[in-house]
């Protein structure tokens, strides 16, 4: 059997951009809706939800139902044991928060390689491997996988070209909001400061030919940042439309 391919990291590396939804409701119910409503990736967010990674494989089986549709894993820290487990479920895209320096993303490229070059442990029976029958998986694994490191703070913002040009980086994702609190502006993420902060980073990124992500929930943000060159930006989260959802209905009753 071959690796499956990875299309995200494919569709990034042939520019066409990729429109991408937030999964932070746990269980499988969410994950297979989200991924059969035609976005081209669907995160599965084990950082700032309650999904832990036992939940992570049943929403990779959700989400693997749809072929045009990638699904991106996040971990809860850049944690080698946490990269170990989710790659073994089958993971092919991961983003890694809160990398600051290029040490923090030569740690993450290290959990997601073999040895001799890295500490990604070896186990034979697994999803990522269709349980033994993926022809040399141990040498062809990493050819499909896609690291996105977050920067997303001062610091990180400081070291951002040290830590995109770490061999085995495949993209960076800006987050907004840790970055407004590490600006001092909370929560402010569509304050002119962090705005430009967000921007000046997409751009250099662009620059250096590194693929770059972000998130922004305002679709004409959004489209700003497509257009400064992002390759791949989050357009929703599920709680959060969910909520909307809620709430506007409760209204139209009040
Ligand atoms: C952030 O904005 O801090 C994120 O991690 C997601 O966009
Ligand atoms: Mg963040």
């Amino acid at each position: 059997m071959d690796n499956p391919k990875n299309k995200f990291k494919a569709a990034m590396a042939a520019g066409q951009r990729q429109i991408g939804v937030w999964n932070t409701i746990g269980g499988n119910t969410v994950p297979e809706m989200l991924g059969g409503a035609g976005y081209d990736w669907v995160l599965i967010d084990c950082e700032h939800s309650a999904i832990e990674t036992v939940e992570v494989l049943p929403a990779l089986q959700a989400i693997g139902q749809y072929p045009d549709t990638s699904a991106a894993v996040r971990l809860a820290a850049n944690d080698p044991t946490l990269f170990k487990r989710v790659l073994d479920m089958g993971a092919q895209t991961l983003m890694v928060p809160y990398v600051q320096t290029s040490e923090e993303a030569a740690a993450a490229v290290h959990a997601t390689r073999y040895g001799p070059s890295g500490m990604r442990g070896m186990a034979g029976m697994t999803r990522a491997a269709r349980y033994g029958k993926i022809d040399d998986y141990y040498n062809r694994a990493e050819d499909e996988l896609c690291l996105i490191l977050q920067v997303e703070t001062l610091e990180g913002l400081s070291n951002l070209d040290a830590i995109a040009k770490i061999e085995g980086v495949d993209a960076v994702f800006i987050g907004p909001t840790d970055l407004s609190a590490s600006m001092g502006l909370r929560g402010q993420v569509t304050h002119p400061d962090v705005d430009k902060a967000v921007s000046d980073a997409i751009t250099r990124l662009v620059e250096i030919g590194v693929p770059v992500g972000v998130m922004a929930l305002d679709p004409d943000v959004a489209d700003r940042y497509l257009t400064l060159g992002a390759s791949f930006v989050a357009v929703a989260v599920d709680l959060v439309l969910l909520e909307q959802a809620v709430s506007a209905i409760r209204v139209r009753f009040a």
